[in-house]
């Protein structure tokens, strides 16, 4: 593996992060307010912030974390087909580590013949597909890369056909990393996550459409990894390879880099739209997004304070100063994000088949709109920030405020009222 540290071999687009949900064409959507509150808030500038948010992000609009000299999709096409970077010649191969064996009975091998390929995946894919949303975020990120309907099979469907028996306690997996060890990424997860889910919880996936498109090759195409409740680099892009193993320990790529490889999704709230300035005596419309991660979402709170009123040193998260309420915006009535007349398809998982309306609401490992009309406040410099309370009753980011565990910092933001 690469010694550098993480971020010097990978070429980062963050520019998406910050603009996330507000890429909007005509297919922008109407989250809307529950009803009493947007009665109370008749604002035609809220209103129309709330217009423009988008649910599902754009294939192309996503952020972009990757890694490549050059980046593996962007061969020639000769060469894509060479190294198994097109549907037609993709190919995974899934056999026993070598050093831990895991004991197998059909080892799926290139040099065998008995790799899975493109078409043995859409075989399995007619009875096996599942799809559901989950939001992609980089845990080294300060805002999600995008929010998307993925679709796959589950990797135990796969597992299942190398006809496991002893000795498998990790599944690590590769992306196509144009053969040069330093370039490789990789990932691993213990094998009772793969072969089973929570109740509630989605399978890990072997992944080939989003947003019910084919993955492009930047989004990781012809195959990519899919964990729903875990950071980015556990969904490895460009997959070709699946190793099994007794070795009991992660091997992940990004254990460089001090990250928490185990790490959850975590609960944090961040704004999408909000004035810079604004006259004195006019409410303040502000609009943003949370991620719901593994402890869930029970409110997004707002606090706005004067830029020079000090708070206790021994309160960094500012526990106890004077947090207000915002509305979690209601499932979106078009979902955006390029889907076919932004309508989800029938048998999203968490969604009812009939009113393809989704079970619970916010949904775990997905985003989350709110939106508030802050009163008005009399002129001066203001520092604004949001917050979540997790379903614990927790307010984020406690109580794992480790960056490498998944940032999910109190954004504070600045305010002129004149
Ligand atoms: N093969 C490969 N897969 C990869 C990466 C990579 O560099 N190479 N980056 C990972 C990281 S760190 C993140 S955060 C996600 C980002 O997914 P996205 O670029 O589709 O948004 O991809 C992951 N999968
Ligand atoms: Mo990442």
């Amino acid at each position: 593996m690469s010694s550098l540290p993480i971020w010097m071999n990978e070429h980062t687009d963050l520019s998406r992060r910050y603009f996330l949900g507000l890429g909007v064409a005509a297919t922008s959507i109407l989250a809307n307010l529950s009803r009493s509150t947007a009665a109370e808030q008749a604002n035609p500038e809220l209103d129309a912030a709330i217009a423009r948010l988008e649910y599902l992000t754009k294939p192309e609009s996503f952020g972009t974390v990757e890694r490549g000299t050059p980046l593996p999709y962007t061969h020639p096409v000769e060469k894509l087909r060479e190294v198994g970077m097109t549907r037609e010649t993709w190919k995974l191969e899934v056999i026993a580590d070598p050093e831990a064996p895991a004991k197998i009975g059909f080892p799926m091998s290139r040099e065998a013949g008995t790799a899975l390929d493109w078409d043995g995946l859409m075989k399995l894919a007619e009875r096996h597909s599942v799809k559901f949303l989950k939001i992609m975020t980089c845990n080294n990120g300060g805002s999600p890369l995008g929010m998307g309907l993925w679709e796959g099979i589950p990797l135990r469907t796969i597992l299942w056909l190398t006809k496991p028996d002893s000795d498998l306690r990790r599944v690590f997996y590769y992306g196509y990393h144009n053969d040069d060890p330093k370039q490789r990424f990789q990932s691993s997860l213990p094998v009772g996550r793969v072969l089973e889910d929570p109740p509630g919880e989605h399978p890990v996936i072997v992944c080939y459409k989003l947003n019910g498109e084919f993955l492009s090759g930047k989004r990781g195409g012809p195959v990519r990894m899919v964990v729903p409740e875990a950071y980015g680099f556990k969904s490895v892009k460009w997959l070709q390879k699946i190793i099994l193993t007794n070795a009991p320990y992660a091997n992940d790529t990004y254990a460089n880099g001090n990250n928490d490889v185990d790490s959850w999704m975590k609960t944090f709230a961040r704004f999408v739209s909000h004035p810079a300035t604004i006259k004195a005596g006019q409410p303040i419309p502000v609009t943003g997004l949370t991620q719901v991660g593994i402890s869930g979402l029970k409110k997004v709170q707002y606090l706005l304070q004067p830029a020079d009123q000090s708070h206790p040193a021994d309160d960094p998260y500012f526990t106890t100063a004077d947090w207000q309420d915002a509305t979690i915006l209601a499932p979106p009535k078009a979902w955006g994000g390029g889907i076919a007349e932004g309508k989800l398809p029938t048998g999203v998982l968490g969604f009812d088949a009939e009113s393809r309306q989704p079970d619970r609401w916010p949904l775990r490992y997905t985003l989350a709109h709110w939106a508030v009309l802050i009163p008005a406040v009399p002129s001066g410099k203001y520092h604004l920030r949001c917050r979540t309370i997790d379903s614990n009753d927790v307010a984020q980011p406690m109580p794992r405020p480790f960056a490498k565990s998944g940032r999910n910092s109190i954004q504070q933001v600045d305010l002129n009222v004149g």
